[in-house]
């Protein structure tokens, strides 16, 4: 009989393309469960088990763990920075899905349980400057995460960490460092720097504007990990025997100017920058160290930012000339 897993935010951008990968392989049974109306799933699968369904209520959770083996949760209420800044309670409330997640995965005797963290844990002390020596897990104490949306995935950790002692229930955590490509939001104020960069080169090309806005004075640091070397980090960590905590980031630290110049020669197409010192920055500077998930696990990125790039800007490009399906990964809220 196939082990079954069940995907909790299926209907985002990295549980879709997990849902994909597992169909694929043809190895699992597949539920997939997202607070989104399943018009709004950024992809959804007719092989698999779909549920539209609040996973911050504890009736939901229960009835969606029932049977199931494995666990992935990606469900939260998250965006860039545009979003988490402005939305930090609805941030926070996420906490409700993972607590909730885990009591039942606990009921219901589900084998192993993975919960997607995010560099926004580690201490904003340690990334204040430009072009810093890449994030070390230890990093994240002594505890100081980004407000709000920070506080809950290293919250979460923790309750993951707990649940495995104090229950016995196998958990796996990584940290993922600003995920991009195609099939995620590119508008509408959840979209990160990668995705909006692009958007906002291509509609200056092809309306012949010669300016782009961006946010801050451009000089601030990241690193943008490529999506199909965030679903293999995903799927070595959770195959591995380890519930540590891991890093899921690339190792190649840019600038957002960098950025805009890649961008502008994929576009081939040069703009100049308006930038707006008054809107959401974060922090100064972040970037991953990797040096312990290639010890304990093997895993390393294989795509450069360029390459990824490339794919990312032809997708939006796609999606902007062709004019289909632009409200899906253009929405910046959830109807409740
Ligand atoms: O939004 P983000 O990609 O998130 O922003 C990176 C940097 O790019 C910020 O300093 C932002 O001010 C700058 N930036 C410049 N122009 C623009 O048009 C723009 N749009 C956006 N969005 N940013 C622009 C993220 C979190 C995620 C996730 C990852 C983990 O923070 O928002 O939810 O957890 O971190 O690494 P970022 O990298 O600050």
């Amino acid at each position: 009989m196939k082990k079954k897993i069940l995907i909790c935010g299926a209907g985002g951008f990295i549980g879709g393309h997990l849902a994909s990968r597992f169909l694929k392989e043809n190895k699992y049974d597949l539920v997939c469960a997202d607070v989104k109306p399943k018009e709004y799933w950024f992809q959804i699968f007719d092989e698999a088990e779909n549920h539209s369904l609040d996973l911050k209520e504890y009736e939901n959770t229960s009835k969606v763990t029932k049977n199931v083996d494995y666990i992935f949760n990606f469900a939260c209420n998250m965006g860039g920075m545009g979003f988490i800044e402005n939305n930090k309670a609805e941030c926070m409330l996420s906490v409700l899905v993972n607590t909730n997640l885990l009591r039942s995965a606990v009921k219901n005797s589900c084998k192993k349980y993975f919960f997607s963290s995010s560099a926004c844990v580690y201490n904003g002390s340690k990334q204040n400057q430009t072009f810093i020596s890449g994030l070390k897990e230890t990093d994240a104490y002594p505890a100081d995460p980004e407000d709000g949306y920070g506080w809950e995935k290293l919250f979460s950790e923790r309750m993951c960490r707990h649940f495995n002692e104090d229950f016995g229930i196998d958990t796996r955590v990584v940290r993922y460092h600003n995920i991009y490509g195609p099939l995620g939001t590119f508008d509408g104020g959840r979209e990160k720097a990668p995705a909006a960069l692009c958007r906002k080169i291509i509609l200056a090309k092809k309306n012949n504007f010669k300016e782009i806005d961006v946010w801050g004075d451009g000089e601030q640091t990241r690193s943008f990990l490529y999506i199909d070397d965030c679903i293999q980090g995903t799927l070595d960590v959770f195959n591995s025997n380890s519930n540590e905590v891991f890093n899921v980031g690339s190792e190649e630290q840019v600038s957002i100017n960098q950025m805009i110049e890649i961008i502008e020669d994929i576009a081939n197409y040069k703009v100049n920058k308006n930038y707006q010192i008054d809107k959401p920055k974060g922090v100064r500077g972040r970037s991953s160290d990797n040096s312990f998930i290639q010890k304990q696990i093997g895993w390393k990125h294989t795509h450069t930012l360029k390459e990824g790039l490339i794919k990312t800007y032809n997708w939006i490009n796609n999606q902007i000339e062709s004019g289909t399906n632009i409200s899906k990964f253009s929405k910046s809220t959830i109807e409740k």
